[in-house]
């Protein structure tokens, strides 16, 4: 008997080494199944997973506090205040629950009897994928009055789970680790991916608190999200740079629904707020999941919103009856920001990136939910109510001019591409996957780009002037705007209603302006036009920036082309510490790496004391006074402190020594050398400006990307929007960084 049962252990034992290994390995060789990509997408939702864990644990009311660090070596702690993961046997695996967890798939949600994970990222894949995909994983939980520690390599376990010491009341679960790198090509977390993933995590889960750190960076960043307010916050934050036309208006409800499979229960709650602006924002959720592509929390809210509207507007007289009938949904959604947010046991999401919900009952309750509190809300606010729908007859009346406007420059071909316009020097290949359109400033560089191109893929679209701010101009103003239409016509997708992108002539769109201000604000001008208004060509990477050379740099008869300031200093430094000696404070004869270094340093004090100037501030005073907080004052601390390591002292610097240092290595840098620095696009020559920054074997361009959209809306609106005040702070917080706007 008792030789049995041994073997049923055994055998059990084995059977669930084997479910490990088959698991493991099936994640680690197929891990775009697992978490969609490999790349830095895949690399973050590895945090999110795990995240998600604890995001759960809030829910269900047991944790309060989520820690988030990237670590010194590039590893990333989660530590959360939960119960923590259980580590008794689990009664079929014969292995602690916790290693069961971390190393079965699936094997997370279901542990506690109820499948009801609400929260689990896009792929819900659980914490056991990151362990597979994780070079080391470590985790602490502290539960029944013991730490516990467990440690894994690639999903297997290389350290037993032990108890390494007391915790008195305290509960959790800390997880640590390090992404396998030769699996994924990005290599590093990123503090702004996960910065916008965690604050808005925060906002859907009201109340919990996620701390977030940086140790790896130099900038040491640190942040807390914590909104009593939830969603209702995020549309203020949303709104941030907007001027608002009403109230925040919250809405929340739960209602049961019946599938074969037994009842469960739809949660529902949104937030909304009208602004002075053009655009819509609508951000819908389903379980903390973005829902890109909308689904049938979005269908119900709308539909609710526009006949809600229509019904208290006829009414209350404030809508006539002729205008009823030509009244759109999209009209009553001009200048409207909204979260939708719902909770739904065993979610179905479709569409092309597995973001769209699916599940058909979600519409009725969402609408049910909106149409009662909407209209609830107007009868205790009729002024408010009266400024929206009025403002709401008036984009009815834009679209109305808007559609005239179209037909008009549809009889003139702008549509249709048939008639091409007549600035646009076309390219003879028809493939758009092999065609490029640069959009350039000005007349003189258009007539460069265009004798210097390739004339077989490369088409030259000349830009004369400013491009319309279609931050501040409703669609009619738009598209009687001569630049716009060109660019649409040139661009070849339609617009508006007709607007189909598989249509683009080209799919590479480069923007090619000068390196100073007035290049800098056509550019921030033509990425307001793309990001608003053909937004799936930045989606889809279709929108490029030009990197023309800033330097022209001689030696000898051979020119050599150098793209930023920061690439120029470097060249001068390495040529000028060439048979150089350089010397810390203490006397002591610098390394060439470090002398480097000094000098680089050197080179940056320099450059941000130059910028603080120009503003207006002494850099040594600046300094001095500790009462000063700003953006300058601090990027100057941090340079000070590093020059310490070298024995250095900010005297030093002020007194002229180290400047002179500076100077004399330059100096030596720049013996035999003649540095010209272009001012424009136009200075080129066609053959120049080919070999610089068209020829596709040797030019570099920046691909816009839309990392994180709440940010990029935030930032057009602030750069392109009406308030001023927020964007004179903003440009005075990042005059000293501009360089790394990054979008
Ligand atoms: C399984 C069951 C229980 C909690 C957890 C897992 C859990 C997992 C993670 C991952 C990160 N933090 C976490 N916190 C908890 C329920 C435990 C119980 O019933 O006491």
């Amino acid at each position: 008997m008792a030789e049995e049962v041994n073997n049923q252990v055994e055998g059990n034992y084995s059977a669930s080494n084997i479910q490990v290994l088959e698991g493991m390995e099936a994640v680690r060789k197929r891990p775009a199944m697992y978490i969609g990509d490999t790349g830095e997408r895949g690399y973050h939702h590895l945090v999110y997973e795990v995240v998600d864990n604890s995001i759960d644990e809030a829910l269900a009311g047991y944790c309060s506090m989520i820690d988030v660090i990237i670590n010194k070596d590039g590893s990333l702690t989660v530590n959360d205040n939960g119960r923590g993961i259980p580590v008794d046997m689990h009664p079929t695996q014969h292995k602690p629950a916790v290693e069961v967890v971390l190393t079965i798939l699936h094997a997370g949600g279901k542990f506690d009897g109820s499948n009801y994970k609400v929260s689990g990222g896009l792929h819900g894949v659980g914490v056991s994928c990151v362990n597979a995909l994780s070079d080391w994983m470590k985790v602490e939980v502290k539960r029944g009055g013991k730490l516990h520690h467990i440690e894994f390599s690639r999903g297997h376990v290389t350290k037993p789970l032990e108890v390494v010491g007391d915790c008195g009341e305290e509960t959790g679960t800390k997880v640590t680790f390090f992404p396998d790198h030769t699996i994924f090509s990005c290599h590093a977390f990123k503090w702004e991916i996960l910065c916008a993933r965690l604050r808005e995590l925060a906002f859907l889960n009201k109340g919990v608190t996620i701390h977030f750190r940086d140790d790896e960076g130099e900038a040491h960043h640190e942040e807390t999200f914590h909104y009593e307010g939830g969603i209702d916050e995020f549309v203020e934050y949303l709104n941030t740079n907007k001027k608002p036309l009403s109230p925040v208006i919250h809405f929340e409800g739960q209602k049961e629904s019946e599938r074969l499979d037994g009842k469960y229960l739809i949660q529902a709650e949104v937030s909304m707020q009208y602004n002075d602006s053009y655009s819509t924002l609508e951000q819908t959720y389903c379980n903390n999941i973005h829902t890109i592509e909308g689904g049938t929390h979005l269908s119900g809210f709308r539909r609710a919103l526009t006949s809600t509207i229509k019904s208290y507007g006829e009414r209350n007289k404030i809508i006539k009856e002729k205008e009823l009938a030509s009244l759109s949904g999209d009209d009553m959604r001009e200048g409207l920001t909204v979260i939708v947010s719902v909770k739904v046991p065993q979610p179905q999401f479709e569409g092309q990136t597995k973001t769209k919900l699916g599940n058909g009952e979600v519409d009725g309750i969402v609408a049910a939910i909106v149409s009662d509190k909407l209209n609830t809300f107007f009868e205790e606010n009729p002024a408010v109510a009266k400024t929206i729908i009025e403002k709401t007859l008036l984009a009815a009346r834009a679209r109305e001019a808007a559609r005239a406007a179209r037909e008009s420059t549809r009889r003139k071909g702008v549509m249709d591409g048939l008639s091409l316009p007549g600035k646009l020097r076309d390219c003879s290949e028809r493939d758009p996957a092999k065609t490029e359109l640069f959009l350039v400033e000005g007349d003189s560089a258009g007539g460069s780009a265009q004798t210097g191109r390739d004339r077989a893929t490369q088409a030259i679209l000349p830009l004369r002037g400013k491009v319309l701010n279609v931050e501040k101009a409703r669609i009619d103003r738009m598209l009687a705007n001569a630049e716009i239409r060109t660019l649409i016509t040139a661009i070849g997708c339609g617009f508006g209603e007709e607007w189909d992108v598989s249509k683009a002539r080209y799919h590479k769109i480069v923007i090619m302006t000068d390196a100073d201000v007035d290049g800098a604000h056509i550019r921030t001008l033509l990425l307001t036009f793309f990001y608003r208004k053909m937004p799936e060509l930045i989606e889809k990477g279709y929108v490029y920036l030009a990197q023309p050379p800033l330097y022209k740099v001689e030696r000898k008869k051979k020119s050599e082309y150098v793209l930023t300031d920061a690439e120029l200093t470097e060249k001068l430094l390495t040529l000028g510490l060439d048979d150089f000696e350089v010397k810390a404070k203490d006397g002591r004869v610098l390394e060439k790496e470090e002398a480097k270094s000094l000098m680089t340093l050197l080179a940056e004090i320099e450059e941000t004391s130059k910028a603080l100037e120009a503003r207006g501030y002494k850099a040594e005073e600046l300094l001095k006074d500790e009462t000063q907080q700003g953006g300058g004052a601090s990027i100057l601390r941090k340079l000070f402190s590093s020059l310490s390591a070298f024995g250095y002292e900010a005297q030093d610097y002020f007194g002229g020594e180290l400047k002179k240092l500076l100077d004399d290595v330059r100096a030596h840098g720049k013996q035999g050398l003649s540095v010209y620095r272009f001012k424009g696009l136009g200075e080129m020559d066609a053959e120049e400006l080919y070999s610089t920054t068209m020829d596709p074997t040797k030019r570099r361009m920046l691909r816009v990307k839309l990392n994180d959209a709440v940010a990029a809306d935030q930032m057009f609106s602030l750069l392109m929007g009406d308030e001023v005040e927020p964007r004179r702070k903003f440009i005075e917080d990042n005059a000293l960084n501009v360089r790394n706007l990054d979008f």
